[in-house]
């Protein structure tokens, strides 16, 4: 089976186009759910989908799948694909790879002369980034029964717009049904986003374990007041309370890595009020994200990261709550995916390298409902979340190639 590289290029290099972002490191692009890049991105996959020959369906909360079911091949389905969204200024590899290279992979198959037993269905789910509604990996836990689709639709924005407004305004609120318990397996590929592939010079990576993740919204509140009439003692300064905090909490997160290397925690996110230099800040807002393929560590740094913002609490007369939300424990891939996986690369030539993975993805969910396995394609100098973030072509298609050897000994 020979994928073709160039046809591949050409999906992922028009979808990058879709919220694109010129910065000076490389091409960024920003794709939330809902938002007119998305739709484009979708229409666009649809309509690559329907090229291909596949039936196309669109369940209530977004996700699309299209369905290849070849004569003769009446077993219950493989499924493989990622997501369309990106964090603000991504990559355009992260999920796209997974959702084009999945339709790659169909293709080079449907070209090959191989009899399958089992359709192979194609998918992108919603909202995989977070960035707009929920934490993350929105429509792929509702497509593995994690969430309901009722439940899911009512989230809200920041701006207070729900999540089935924002699609219907797209046009993908469906009525179909995108049932991760339907499928035999699934199979995803995904960027690295780490360097251990490029480090090791090994085109494909077979992922063990997906990180755990939990996401902890944090508030203080002291008290506004003039910068300058306001003395140093009589300050209770929400945002001097947060900085203490957050050089606290990367002690802990560096201190737990030191003893167990997956061990991470980010605060990426933070909002002060009211944000202007002449007044002392009176709240801040910020989400932690912490993560280990050892809950054990997870649950230590939050217990730490509580006790910390309890001390900054008293110490500098402020208010704090901390709410922790999307709570995903570690998931180990199916060994069935994964010795398929080894075999089936070893059989057409690609070596592999088995490694867990620090980022999440749609798989953890998946891996719920039905066989999972998640597949790696190297990353330049393991850049991700970033408009750097780069990985080569050739690297592409065969990374790709492996994923179609993997779905043929799959739904065969
Ligand atoms: O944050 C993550 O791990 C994923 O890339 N959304
Ligand atoms: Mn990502
Ligand atoms: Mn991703
Ligand atoms: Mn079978």
């Amino acid at each position: 089976m020979n994928v073709d590289g160039d046809r591949l290029r050409e999906d992922i290099e028009t979808n990058a186009a879709f919220g694109a972002v010129d910065v000076e490191q490389g091409t960024g692009r920003t794709v939330f759910a809902g938002t007119e890049p998305n739709r484009r991105a979708r229409d666009r996959f649809v309509e690559r989908l329907k090229q291909a020959g596949l039936d196309v369906r669109v369940d209530s909360v977004g996700n699309i799948a299209g369905r290849w079911s070849p004569p003769g091949a009446d077993a219950e389905p493989i499924a493989t694909g990622s997501h369309l969204d990106s964090v603000p200024r991504g990559g355009i590899f992260d999920g796209p790879l997974g959702v084009y290279g999945a339709l790659e992979a169909v293709r080079t198959i449907q070209n090959a002369d191989v009899e399958l037993t089992h359709p192979i269905e194609v998918v992108c789910f919603t909202e995989e980034e977070g960035q707009r509604f929920a934490g993350g990996t929105l429509g792929s836990s509702v497509a593995a029964g994690n969430r309901s689709a009722e439940s899911a639709l009512q989230l809200t924005d920041d701006a207070g717009t729900d999540l089935e407004t924002a699609l219907s305004e797209i046009g993908y609120n469906g009525t179909d049904r995108v049932d991760a318990d339907e499928w035999d397996a699934w199979i995803e590929l995904h960027i690295e986003q780490g360097e251990r592939l490029e480090t090791a010079d090994v085109p494909v990576g077979v992922v063990t374990t997906i990180t755990g993740i939990t996401h902890c919204e944090v508030t203080i509140d002291g008290e506004e007041n003039h910068a300058g009439t306001t003395s140093m003692d009589e300050r209770a300064d929400a945002l001097s309370a947060a900085g203490e905090f957050i050089v606290d909490f990367e002690r802990v997160a560096r201190e737990r890595s030191s003893e167990e290397r997956t061990a991470v925690g980010t605060v990426g996110k933070i909002n002060a009020e009211p944000n202007a230099t002449n007044i002392v800040p009176g709240r801040v807002e910020m989400n932690l994200d912490i993560r280990s393929i050892e809950y054990g560590s997870i649950d230590e740094m939050v217990d730490q990261a509580q006790r910390s913002l309890d001390r900054i609490a008293a110490e500098r007369n402020v208010s704090t709550a901390f709410e922790r939300e999307f709570d995903v424990r570690p998931v180990s891939m199916d060994e069935r995916c994964r010795e398929v996986a080894h075999s089936a690369c070893e059989a057409a030539g690609i070596e592999t390298l088995e490694m867990h993975s620090g980022a999440f993805h749609d798989t953890m969910h998946v891996a719920n409902a039905t066989d999972a396995g998640l597949l790696f394609a190297p990353s330049r100098n393991g850049v991700s979340h970033s408009p750097r973030e780069w990985t080569d072509w050739d690297d592409c298609s065969v990374a790709t190639q492996a994923l179609a050897e993997t779905l043929v000994s799959l739904a065969t």
